[in-house]
């Protein structure tokens, strides 16, 4: 037997006989390796004479495919025992519960955007956002609230102790207004004046000076909008109908329109949904004028005012329409039975994970309470 076939038995004899995949790796190294054995005799073959690398040569590579080839297959056959080994001794519980994993969750004003963006999208509205640091004419003079109205006193308005090149200064805007007159705004200067439908919804922050237990600082307005030609109550009322009624998921929810004022709209009406007591709770729905029934205020509303509309620079004898507000906040709470308004802006996360909804892998329609 030849020096090689020598060398190749040894080898194969090893690889047989490793127990593990660093005896194995040991053993590559030994023979394969940059300075292995059968590396460095296929080294030499270089220096041979032609005859010499003819018959060396074959015997050289073989052994070097054989010892490889049993390399692998002793890899292979050690990996399989060693799976079978664990198979043998390891156990899945499949009855154990998966470990928790932290979850977050989708704060109920988030919820109640979406929903509301979801509502309105059907009835073929979307959704309009605008600055919450606003100035005086988009949150106050273009809606028909002029200096002295007693409107601007109501609003307990946040101001900037800055004041702009007009001497008036910037605020945080009390109400989301503002966006539905940035919207006619934009309407009337892209349409030269001409003017265009418009069917919005503004959900967002806004901001009163107010803190008690049914007011925060800051809280959350939804305010709709709809300019078109020959829009009359009728149609106010059709939509927040519509809306309340899939909003709480009920269809005998009647609404009880109240004459009222607001200096952006005329006529103006408070919104009052019809409730039911059931078991000591409030029902949203049933006979408000049953025993057990009565009204409980939700929103605001009325037709545009035609000033309104004149000061977006768009003609009131052409477009009329219908605007509508109420607080995020508070339907979340009447939707959801949360009792204490500043529990919302507290943080706890105690309170998230109770009142919180699961996420969607989808991106929202309204964008969110962080939008
Ligand atoms: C309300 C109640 C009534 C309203 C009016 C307008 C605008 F810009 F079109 F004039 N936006 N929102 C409005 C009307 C808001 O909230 C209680």
């Amino acid at each position: 037997m030849s020096d090689i076939e020598a060398i190749k038995d040894r080898y194969l004899e090893q690889i047989e006989s490793a127990a593990d995949g660093d005896a194995l790796e040991a053993i590559r190294v030994a023979a394969l390796g940059k300075k292995g054995e059968i590396s460095l005799l296929l080294k030499t073959l270089g220096k041979m004479t032609q005859e010499e690398r003819q018959s060396e040569g074959p015997k050289i590579n073989g052994a070097r495919q054989a010892v490889a080839d049993a390399i692998a297959m002793r890899k292979e056959a050690i990996d399989t025992e060693a799976l079978n080994a664990r198979l043998a001794t390891e156990k899945l519980d499949l009855t154990l519960p998966p470990p928790s994993t932290p979850k977050g969750s989708i704060h109920p004003v988030s919820q109640v955007m979406d929903e509301l963006a979801e509502i309105f999208a059907d009835l073929g509205f979307s959704v309009a956002t605008g600055p919450e640091i606003e100035d005086d004419w988009h949150n106050f003079t273009a809606l028909n609230i002029p200096d002295t109205h007693p409107a601007r006193a109501m609003h307990d308005t946040f101001y900037f102790p800055q004041t702009d090149e007009d001497g008036m200064p910037k605020l945080l805007r009390t109400h989301t207004s503002p966006v539905q007159i940035r919207t006619m705004m934009d309407v009337a200067k892209q349409t030269d004046g001409a003017g265009k439908p418009i069917h919005i919804i503004v959900p967002g922050r806004t901001y009163r000076s107010d803190s008690d237990a049914t007011h925060t600082p800051m809280f959350h307005q939804v305010e709709g909008l709809v300019i078109d030609k020959g829009i009359h109550m009728g149609h106010l009322k059709w939509t927040l109908e519509t809306f309340v009624r899939a909003f709480f998921e009920r269809d005998d929810i009647t609404l009880r329109l109240r004459p009222s004022y607001f200096p952006f709209t005329e006529p103006s009406a408070e919104v009052d949904l019809g409730f039911t007591v059931e078991k000591g709770r409030r029902i949203i729905g049933g006979d408000p004028r049953s025993e057990n029934g009565g009204w409980m205020e939700i929103l605001g509303s009325g037709m545009v005012h035609p000033n309104v509309i004149r000061n977006c620079g768009l003609d009131p004898d052409v477009w009329q329409g219908f605007a509508f507000g109420c607080g995020i906040d508070r339907l979340a709470m009447l939707k959801y039975g949360m009792d204490d308004l500043r529990a919302f802006f507290d943080g706890d996360l105690r309170w998230a994970d109770h009142y919180g909804f699961d996420a969607l892998d989808v991106p929202t329609l309204s964008g969110g309470v962080g939008a």
